[in-house]
């Protein structure tokens, strides 16, 4: 297992911190009438641990909760700035709600609204990683309150049945919003096979660094899925539409403390000598005004413009000529792999899209659309190597559509056939 050297846990710390402090410059600028939403990371900050083991041809598919884990992976205070005020030089051109971040770059897939639906999509990934036979991996978190909802078990049978290169983690801070979920989440209820999740404690730095380290190290050899149970406290109210005073009492309150692993790992660093309390104080202050005036800088960021408000998501659809497949039975999830793979294949374009193609990317976009209203749940990535991966949820096994999770994977695919 790899140790932690003095820079790695110095760089932990910072990481940390710098969530931290977005969190509350977040918090300020919202009071003061500036940005309309905010969504804090606190108490989770310890994923930084887990992203900054990832290699860059691995994924990141988070939910809004996962600054640190964002950071962690190389996205900066200054772009989560722009985020927050939902600028045009963001991840959606500013077309996404604020704070849901997204970097193509960095594979780090866009934070969707509807809870859960973030863990069809990381699986549709690794599946594809799979098939390109690499040694990457995908990395996706939920809620513990979303872990009841449909996506998450069969995202699991997924994962188990392909043995998916991936990560799952469960980020159990007790609550759904106000709702206390400890004694009725799948693992409490003993829905789940306890020996399948690994318990860690989420304020423990150290923990999560060594858990992660032993999974990739396993993951990458080709065992299958790995998947952490991570209790942790929500440090702050759900989201700045909230306050969670309503409905947890002063001690609980005050009990979060214990749980902050900015504190714990600020303490151990002390203990380890690594940093002194009065060297910790001073770095502290200068990752917190460097991250005023990011936001500040962030602010006066360029908004996104109406007459962009549809670039990169629609184009004059082209004229198709033929059925892109031929008559036929086709199993669903074959058919779209096959036919988006030959259709990125440049001189086997026509095929796909007929002789009187006009755009081939809109060709593309065109699939996809008629995929979205044929299936409840797809998602497609472009890779660098120009294949398409796709995952897709049989309609008869979902309980109800979500359109909006729908229109951001198009978006997604959009942005990425443009670039
Ligand atoms: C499908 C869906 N249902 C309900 C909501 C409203 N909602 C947003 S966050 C949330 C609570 C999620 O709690 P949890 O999964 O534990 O994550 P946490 O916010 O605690 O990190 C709910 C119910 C939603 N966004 N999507
Ligand atoms: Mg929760």
């Amino acid at each position: 297992m790899p140790v932690l050297s003095k820079e790695d846990k110095l760089r932990l710390l910072t990481t940390i911190m710098e969530s931290r402090h977005a969190d509350l410059r977040e918090q300020n600028l919202n009071r003061q009438g500036k940005g309309h939403f905010h969504v804090s990371g606190m108490g989770h900050e310890a994923l930084v641990a887990v992203s900054i083991q990832t290699e860059p041809d691995d994924y990141i598919v988070p939910y809004y909760r996962d600054r640190g884990l964002v950071l962690g992976r190389g996205m900066t205070t200054r772009q989560l700035g722009l985020e927050y005020f939902a600028k045009r030089n963001t991840g959606s051109g500013g077309r996404q709600m604020p704070s849901h971040y997204s970097n193509a770059d960095l594979h780090i897939w866009s934070v969707p609204t509807p809870t859960g639906s973030q863990l069809l999509p990381a699986c549709g990934m690794a599946w594809g990683i799979q098939l390109d036979g690499k040694e990457n991996l995908v990395v996706t978190t939920i809620g513990d309150a979303a872990t009841r909802q449909g996506d998450f078990f069969e995202a699991l049978c997924f994962a188990r049945e392909k043995k998916l290169p991936m990560l799952f983690l469960v980020e159990d801070n007790g609550y759904g919003i106000s709702m206390p979920t400890r004694k009725n989440n799948p693992l409490a209820l003993n829905v789940l096979e306890p020996d399948n999740w690994r318990r860690i404690e989420g304020q423990d730095v150290q923990q999560v660094y060594d858990a992660t380290a032993e999974a990739f190290e396993k993951i990458r050899a080709g065992s299958g899925p790995f998947f952490f149970w991570i209790r942790m406290e929500r440090l702050s109210s759900h989201t700045s539409s909230d306050d969670q005073k309503l409905y947890r009492s002063a001690e609980e309150l005050q009990a979060l403390e214990k749980s902050d692993p900015l504190a714990c790992w600020k303490d151990q660093l002390i203990r380890d000598g690594v940093i002194d309390a009065e060297e910790f104080a001073k770095l502290d202050n200068k990752v917190k005004e460097r991250i005023r005036s990011e936001y500040a800088e962030a602010e006066k960021g360029e908004d996104p413009s109406p007459n962009e408000l549809v670039a990169n998501v629609t184009k004059l659809p082209p004229k198709l000529n033929r059925e892109i497949l031929p008559a036929g039975k086709h199993r669903i999830g074959d058919t779209v792999n096959k036919t988006l793979r030959l259709g990125l294949q440049d001189d086997s374009r026509r095929i796909l899209f007929g002789e009187d193609i006009e755009d081939p990317k809109g060709g593309v976009f065109r699939l996809t659309q008629k995929l979205s209203t044929e299936f409840n749940r797809f998602s497609i990535r472009r890779w660098r190597n120009r294949q398409f991966l796709v995952s897709l949820a049989d309609s008869r096994l979902m309980a109800g559509g979500r359109s909006s999770n729908c229109n951001s994977s198009i978006l997604f695919i959009r942005d990425s056939i443009s670039s």
